[in-house]
């Protein structure tokens, strides 16, 4: 009798191990005393059933998962990151992330079969802070997507198939990085960004954009870094970049700017300023005036031929400005900038033979005979030419409707086609 109670003593205490076993570590991952699962590349093709409910990070990296359900993710409440990047995900059901209202970190890139993402998907992910859904093929996105995600401080659309910016930002109060790199975007509207007041970072690199409508950019008060690299713009009205007073790193290298007139006078604190592998040949007199922060300016490979002598002038940050392979001109224009600019140091580029005699004679007084006589330059003119251009030669165009930028697009197609590439204003 005394053995048996033993007996079955020692048999429940091994039903509860098995118990304990049940909730165990899958057998093609690995577990971490942390709450940690680790099955990237295990080959799953289903979610794993011994997933403990106390699980705190899930890692199902690279596998050919397909499609959940609103069960599959139920019982794991505890959940603070989920990654489910690298597999074949299709669709995902309406509903299936909404037990996971403590989930802070959502990684969804690389799921190439990913084209469209339903009004509730998200639903329920009340902490979410960063969600990457980068390198899928997403080409539509529902306006009320992200509705559900008011924690969310980091977006990453980063190479899809997206034509146009999404009208799914809207209630994102929290967003400080928007991430649309790569995708195949031609415009920006007068309204495409302006609920997100809170960002600090966006990325438009690598898109078509071509049409820019003033006052895009003047709902983003403390954005600080705008990356407008690689992509078709011409034109730089000097309204274009209105509103952007804490902007500290503006990015337009690799577009297709002919001419810079004062498009960046109002951004009061820029630093960094990339206007390389343009085909720039004009840049106005007082283009960079105001910009006392200013530090690093970019101006290689352009089509530049000579500088305006007083360009530097307002500049007492600079620090570094890049200037090779453009045709300089090496005459008295090219020779004044060097002489009279009290921020010669910084200038890098500048190939000309006498700016680098042999055997360092002093670069102010060189006397090149090719020269000639070169007399003193003229002081700027006294008016503000800036001004003028701005009010009377670029008035703000009337409002248009949205109709009219889908014919604007249409009628690019069409230039495009007989390769008239141009930046319509509108
Ligand atoms: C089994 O789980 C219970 C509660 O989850 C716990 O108290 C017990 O220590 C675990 N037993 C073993 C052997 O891990
Ligand atoms: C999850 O797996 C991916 C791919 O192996 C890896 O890049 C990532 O760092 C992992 N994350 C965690 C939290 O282990
Ligand atoms: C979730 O937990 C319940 C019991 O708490 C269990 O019956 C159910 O099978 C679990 N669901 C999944 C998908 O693990
Ligand atoms: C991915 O899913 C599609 C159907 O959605 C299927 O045809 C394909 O074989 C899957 N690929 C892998 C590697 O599992
Ligand atoms: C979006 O925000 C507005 C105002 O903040 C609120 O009234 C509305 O209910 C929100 N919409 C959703 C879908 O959360
Ligand atoms: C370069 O600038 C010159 C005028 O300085 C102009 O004639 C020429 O067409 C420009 N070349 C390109 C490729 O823009
Ligand atoms: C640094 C430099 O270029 N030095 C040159 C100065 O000129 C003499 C003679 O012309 C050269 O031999 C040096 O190489």
């Amino acid at each position: 009798m005394f053995f048996l109670v033993i007996f079955i003593f020692t048999c429940a205490a091994k039903a509860g191990l098995s118990l304990n076993v049940s909730n165990s570590c899958p057998s093609m991952c690995k577990c971490t005393p942390e709450e940690t699962i680790l099955c990237q590349r295990a080959g799953l093709k289903t979610l794993p059933a011994e997933i403990a409910a106390s699980t705190i990070s899930l890692n199902l990296s690279n596998n050919y998962l397909r499609n959940f359900n609103t069960n599959t993710f139920r019982n794991l409440t505890f959940l603070h990151s989920l990654w489910l990047d690298g597999n074949n995900l299709t669709f995902l059901t309406p509903g299936t992330f909404h037990a996971l209202s403590r989930l802070q970190e959502l990684h969804l890139s690389r799921n190439s079969r990913l084209t469209h993402l339903h009004a509730n998907t998200f639903r329920g992910l009340l902490n979410l802070i960063s969600l990457d859904l980068s390198h899928c093929n997403i080409f539509e996105i529902h306006p009320l997507l992200f509705s559900h995600l008011p924690s969310l401080e980091r977006l990453d659309l980063a190479s899809n198939n997206m034509r146009y910016v999404p009208q799914a930002f809207k209630n994102l109060s929290s967003l400080t990085r928007l991430s649309l790199e790569g995708n195949h975007i031609e415009a920006i509207g007068r309204d495409s960004l302006k609920d997100l007041g809170t960002l600090r970072d966006l990325n438009l690199r690598k898109n078509r954009i071509w049409i820019i409508q003033n006052g895009a950019f003047t709902k983003l008060l403390r954005l600080g870094t705008l990356n407008l690299g690689h992509n078709f713009i011409t034109d730089l009205p000097n309204q274009l970049f209105e509103g952007l007073i804490q902007l500290k790193t503006m990015h337009l290298e690799a577009n297709r700017i002919t001419a810079v007139d004062c498009t960046f006078r109002q951004l009061l604190s820029l630093r960094n300023l990339y206007l390389n592998n343009n085909q720039i040949s004009s840049i106005s007199d007082s283009a960079f005036s105001y910009l006392t922060k200013l530090h690093f300016l970019h101006l290689s490979r352009n089509n530049l031929s000579s500088l305006p002598v007083h360009l530097f002038s307002d500049l007492s940050g600079l620090r570094r400005v890049l200037l090779w392979h453009n045709p300089w001109r090496c005459d008295c224009s090219t020779l004044w900038l060097w002489r009279w600019t009290p921020r010669r140091a910084a200038l890098e580029g500048l190939g000309c033979s006498f700016l680098h005699p042999p055997n360092s004679t002093a670069p102010e007084q060189p006397h090149p005979a090719h020269l000639g006589d070169c007399t003193v330059p003229l002081q700027p003119a006294s008016e503000d030419k800036c001004r003028v251009a701005g009010t009377s030669v670029a008035p703000r165009p009337p409002a248009l409707p949205g109709q009219l930028i889908l014919l604007a697009l249409a009628c690019h197609t069409w230039y495009n086609d007989r390769g008239w590439g141009t930046l319509l204003v509108l």
